[in-house]
């Protein structure tokens, strides 16, 4: 135990660099969350995202990150901003964590921050920062901390903040008094759960993260046409869950003005804009933002799914220019299924029109698939 580094010390530094909360778990590896993580990815929740029972077992022993770790230092950091208003109809949403430039560089700041003054004081490195960026079930172990709670849905609500809050830690050899889990859970409360627009949610505090609007809409391929529709208007990420959670709305908003919208399209981008986006403009206006790591195809993508949830028939050239034009095939086979979903005469006549000239198998499979939706059923022999 290094006397002149105490759990106050940490506390104060890490409220000093900017954290809204700070807690301290011990070490120890999580047998508990490793088995409820192993779980998960058997039923497949985490499809998506090539979890294993080597992921489970190394993101719940932090010694694995740090030799000779003792404990880990548990930030939570919030963003929570009020929102710009909604500027037009034709707006899609991007959920409150995106709309600044990508927060881990500002939590980064912080954990380094807070790393270097205890490696500093101690003398020698005693630290490793995680955010995001090494296996570590971050929120488990801000909840055996007693940083905050698990919710139904999935995350971490902190007393007084709620959950729109994002986590970071510092895995240190320091020997530093743990804290205790919070008493808390979220009684006969299910809001989270009946708002979920994707049924992502089961209410027993696990997801099927391949269902989640947040997943559907960061994934690189094409978006399961069944989900599509219950996408709405958002075009990255989903705030529903937290939106409607009692803890959080009680919480006051409060990220610093780095996580604020610049403007209202950082909340609401306009969609025909979106659809449209080339190379240039991505790298000018997304390209450091937390929506910018997938690339533009994809925001491309999620503009055309939210085009055909729109159902607004002046939208219908914009998308008629994405299906003929669009350099990827995987969006012009989404502006296929927005044409479908929309089913003008000219946005039939647009798709009949390209069935002819696309090459590409699963783009010509959407538009077919489109059209086919639209076809006079037979009449009906008695
Ligand atoms: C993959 C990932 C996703 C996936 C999967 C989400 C999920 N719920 O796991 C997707 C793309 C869907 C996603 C979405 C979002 N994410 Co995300 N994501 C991650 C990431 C990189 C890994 C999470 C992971 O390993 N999941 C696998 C599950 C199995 O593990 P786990 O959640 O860590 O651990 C759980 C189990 O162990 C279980 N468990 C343990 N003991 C027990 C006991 C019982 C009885 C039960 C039932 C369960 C149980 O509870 C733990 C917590 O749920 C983390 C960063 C990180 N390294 O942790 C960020 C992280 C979880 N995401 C974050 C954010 C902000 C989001 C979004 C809010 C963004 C948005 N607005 O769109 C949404 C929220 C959606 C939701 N309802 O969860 C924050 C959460 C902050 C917070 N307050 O909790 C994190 C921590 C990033 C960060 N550093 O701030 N995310
Ligand atoms: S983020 Fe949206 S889609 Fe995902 S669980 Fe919450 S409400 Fe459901
Ligand atoms: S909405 Fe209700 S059930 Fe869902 S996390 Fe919040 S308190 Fe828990």
């Amino acid at each position: 135990m290094n006397a002149s580094i105490d759990r106050e010390f940490v506390v104060r530094t890490s409220l000093a660099a900017g954290a809204s909360a700070v807690a301290v778990s011990a070490a120890l590896a999580d047998d508990s969350t490793n088995a409820h993580m192993r779980a998960a990815f058997a039923r497949g929740d985490f499809a998506t995202w090539k979890y294993d029972g080597a992921y489970a077992a190394t993101a719940t022993r932090p010694e694995a990150l740090l030799e000779g770790a003792r404990s880990v230092i548990c930030l939570a950091i919030a963003y929570a901003t009020p929102g710009p208003k909604r500027s037009g109809p034709l707006g899609g949403r991007v959920s409150n964590y995106a709309w600044a430039s990508d927060y881990h560089r500002r939590v980064r700041r912080i954990l380094d921050t807070v790393a270097k003054a205890l490696d500093a004081r101690a003398g020698a490195p005693v630290t490793r920062v995680v955010c995001d960026t090494a296996p570590l079930a971050e929120r488990a172990f801000a909840e055996r901390a007693g940083l905050g709670w698990i919710g139904k849905h999935t995350n971490l609500i902190v007393p007084g903040r709620g959950s729109f809050v994002f986590l970071g830690e510092i895995v240190t050899t320091l020997e530093l008094e743990p804290g205790a889990p919070l008493k808390k859970s979220c009684g006969s409360c299910t809001r989270c759960v009946t708002v979920c627009p994707t049924g992502a949610l089961r209410g027993d505090y696990t997801i099927d993260a391949t269902r989640c609007i947040s997943d559907l809409t960061q994934r690189t391929g094409a978006i399961p046409a069944a989900m599509r529709a219950l996408i709405g208007d958002w075009v990255w990420g989903c705030d529903l869950c937290q939106e409607v959670c009692p803890p959080t709305q009680r919480a006051q908003p409060a990220g610093a003005g780095e996580f604020a919208a610049s403007d209202s399209s950082a909340a609401f981008p306009d969609l025909v804009n979106l659809l449209a986006l080339r190379s240039s403009q991505f790298k000018r206006r997304y390209a450091r933002t937390a929506m910018g790591w997938r690339g533009g195809a994809v925001l491309r993508r999620n503009a055309a799914v939210a085009l055909g949830n729109a159902l607004d028939r002046s939208t219908v050239p914009a998308l008629e220019r994405a299906l003929a034009d669009d350099p990827h095939a995987m969006v012009r086979g989404h502006a296929a299924w927005a044409l479908g979903r929309i089913g003008s005469p000219r946005a039939l006549a647009a798709l009949r029109a390209r069935r002819d000239d696309e090459r590409d198998g699963e783009a010509l499979a959407e538009i077919e698939l489109a059209l086919l939706a639209w076809k006079p059923s037979p009449p009906v022999r008695r």
